[in-house]
């Protein structure tokens, strides 16, 4: 578990490092298919406890897609001798992003999957996370 920890904080590391604004809120970028799928997390780095998260999704002309369904699946990687901790709950509409709070029960890394349903169509995408 040592070494997979460590390979863990190495990417979180490179992670962290691509973070946009450094003293603001904690941002990542990933695509899915032609979407641009942008979350902020205005912890940060995120804490244990409650991380406010907001979502932005982005059709390919730039315009921002109102119309989804967002589930928030959050989890720890399953660890030796850890209970699981796997929540989901849906993101709400905020004029045309989507927010919810993520409530970080332990440190360490985090998956933050994204379920997005658009047009009856359902896709995951994933974010990697380390809470302090
Ligand atoms: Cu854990």
């Amino acid at each position: 578990m040592k070494t997979v920890n460590k390979l863990i904080s190495l990417f979180l590391i490179l992670f962290f490092l691509t973070l946009s604004s450094p003293a603001q809120a904690a941002e990542a970028r990933k695509m899915l298919g032609p979407y641009e799928v942008t979350i902020r997390i205005s912890r940060n780095p995120p804490i244990v406890g409650d991380n406010p998260l907001e979502i932005e999704i982005k059709d390919p002309g730039g315009r921002r897609i109102t119309e989804a369904q967002v589930l928030v699946n959050y989890y720890m990687p399953p660890m030796p001798r850890m209970a699981p901790m796997n929540f989901t709950e849906p993101a709400k509409q905020k004029g045309d992003r989507y927010q919810m709070v993520m409530r970080l029960i332990m440190d360490g890394p985090w998956v933050i999957a994204l379920k997005i349903t658009l047009g009856g169509k359902m896709s995951t995408v994933k974010f990697q996370i380390n809470a302090r």
